[in-house]
Order: structure tokens, then sequence, then C-alpha cells
């Protein structure tokens, strides 16, 4: 390689890097919508509808806590929950077996726009307060959050309903 030709190199080199700078500069300009960057998802938390407890019957430490959970893009993993009122807040599914009911306890749940969570009595998934420290009654309303994976933490507060406003006739 010549003297001059080296030299035509390093000055093309020096351009390409003012040119990528400009290209560089020109990228932080407020993107247009059919940036793929905007397509992205968005960390969004859920949304949290219809929560609502069951009384405890006497002498009873566990009570079943349902809740809606949706979420309008991407995917949230719920790891857990806890309340001031209950020792732990457990993840738990019924699961029909062999003609039984079966509770089993889950490490977490995960939902997304297509599959929202839907917790309601009768089966599926549910939270479990276990090891109350007081009976749980009607008309109650139980403080709670709700811990993600990789979003805030949501506190909650639990309307106790009656068993009558949850199995109608
Ligand atoms: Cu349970």
């Amino acid at each position: 390689m010549t003297r001059l030709s080296r030299a035509s190199l390093m000055l093309a080199i020096a351009m390409s890097g003012i040119l990528w700078m400009r290209t560089d500069a020109s990228a932080a300009t407020p993107p247009v919508a059919t940036d793929p960057m905007l397509e992205n998802p968005v960390l969004e938390n859920p949304v949290l509808e219809d929560a609502f407890a069951l009384p405890t019957p006497p002498g009873a430490t566990t009570a079943a806590l349902y809740i809606t959970l949706s979420l309008p893009r991407g995917k949230v993993t719920l790891t857990g929950a806890s309340s001031p009122v209950a020792q732990s807040i457990e993840l738990h599914e019924m699961q029909m077996h062999e003609g039984r009911m079966h509770m089993r306890q889950l490490r977490h749940l995960t939902l997304s726009p297509e599959s929202p969570l839907e917790m309601r009595p009768g089966g599926g998934p549910h939270l479990m307060l276990t090891g109350l420290t007081q009976p749980i009654s009607s008309g109650d309303e139980i403080p709670a959050t709700l811990h993600f994976q990789a979003r805030p933490d949501q506190q909650i507060r639990v309307p106790v309903k009656d068993y009558s406003d949850i199995f109608t006739p």
C-alpha cells in the first residue's frame, strides 16, 4: 500500500466516522411511528379487579382470596402475595384428579392479554391466606400486597363477601 492510498484510506475511515456520528445523532431525534423500537413490549402493570375474600368458618386459619388480573400487553408473572392478617399467602390451584378436587401450591402464575387470571371460587387458581392472625368475617376489608416479577408491588384492599353474594342459587 502506498503512502498516498493509506492516507486516503485514513481519510475515508475518518469520513465514515463522521457520517456514522451524524447518522447516530439523527437517531436521537424523536422516532417516527414505524420505528421498531416503539413496537417493543412496554412493561405494563396488570389491571386488578374484582378482588374479594370469603369469610372463615369458626376456628379456620385459612381463607381464600380471589382477584382478576388482566394485562393489555406483554406478559407478567405473579410471584406471591402478602398481608398483615396472614402469616403467608400461597398461590394455589384447584384441579380435578381422579374425580376429586385437589389443591396444589404454585410457585408463580403468569398472565398475558390472551390468558388473564380470573380467580373464582370452585376451581382454578386462587390465593390462600394461611396462618390467619384473626378470623375473617363478611364486611371486613383485608389489606394485601401482590408481588410481581420485574414489576412494582401492588397494594389492594380486599372486601370480604358473604357466601350468599358469591354462590347465587
Ligand atoms: Cu387453596
